[in-house]
């Protein structure tokens, strides 16, 4: 089955409310398993400065959804939990990318995988090497990119039970 990983970010409390609604729906998709979850992360914004930080994860999944239903389906938990676009890159309940998946890439403008700037991304990288450390990203070992990247802050949180 192919293997896909997502990027999961709120910044509009209750963010972990937000991410682990998030989760469940991805868990309770019948063409979705989800295989592998990141630890949650802290992380400072990007794009766009005058908002709260973050809440970060990767997941991932197998999945027997084309690339295009993944998308339409990630944009539907964008509207369960009621997504607004008022400020492009500004805070948001939740957030759902498809960074990666597997054996496919596309450059359009509705789809556009490996994601755009994912491997400038601390916020992506670090929960994405966390589980999957030995992937490649265009041709370039995680390890590598992750050694040459500069980015934003970043902190692990440890969560009660
Ligand atoms: C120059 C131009 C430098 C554009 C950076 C980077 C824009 C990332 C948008 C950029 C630029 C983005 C999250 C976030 C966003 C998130 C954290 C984006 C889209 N989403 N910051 N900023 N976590 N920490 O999930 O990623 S907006
Ligand atoms: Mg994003
Ligand atoms: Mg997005």
């Amino acid at each position: 089955m192919p293997k896909a990983y997502l990027g999961l970010g709120s910044n509009i409390s209750d963010t972990k409310e937000n991410i682990d609604r998030a989760i469940d729906m991805l868990k309770g998709h019948s063409e979705i398993e989800v295989k592998k979850i990141s630890s949650y992360y802290e992380t400072e914004p990007v794009g766009y400065d005058e908002q709260d930080w973050f809440l970060n994860v990767v997941l991932e999944i197998d999945t027997t959804l084309e690339p295009y239903e993944l998308l339409e389906f990630c944009g539907s938990i964008e509207e369960r939990l009621k997504r607004r676009r008022i400020i492009r890159w500004g805070p948001r309940t939740i957030d759902a990318d498809i960074l990666l998946y597997e054996g496919f890439t596309s450059r359009d403008e509705k789809l556009t995988i490996p994601h755009p700037r994912m491997t400038e991304r601390a916020f992506v990288m670090v929960p994405l090497y966390e589980i999957a450390p030995n992937i490649k990203i265009n041709d370039r070992n995680i390890s590598q990119i992750l050694k040459n990247l500069d980015g934003e802050e970043i902190r692990k949180i440890a969560y009660e039970g």
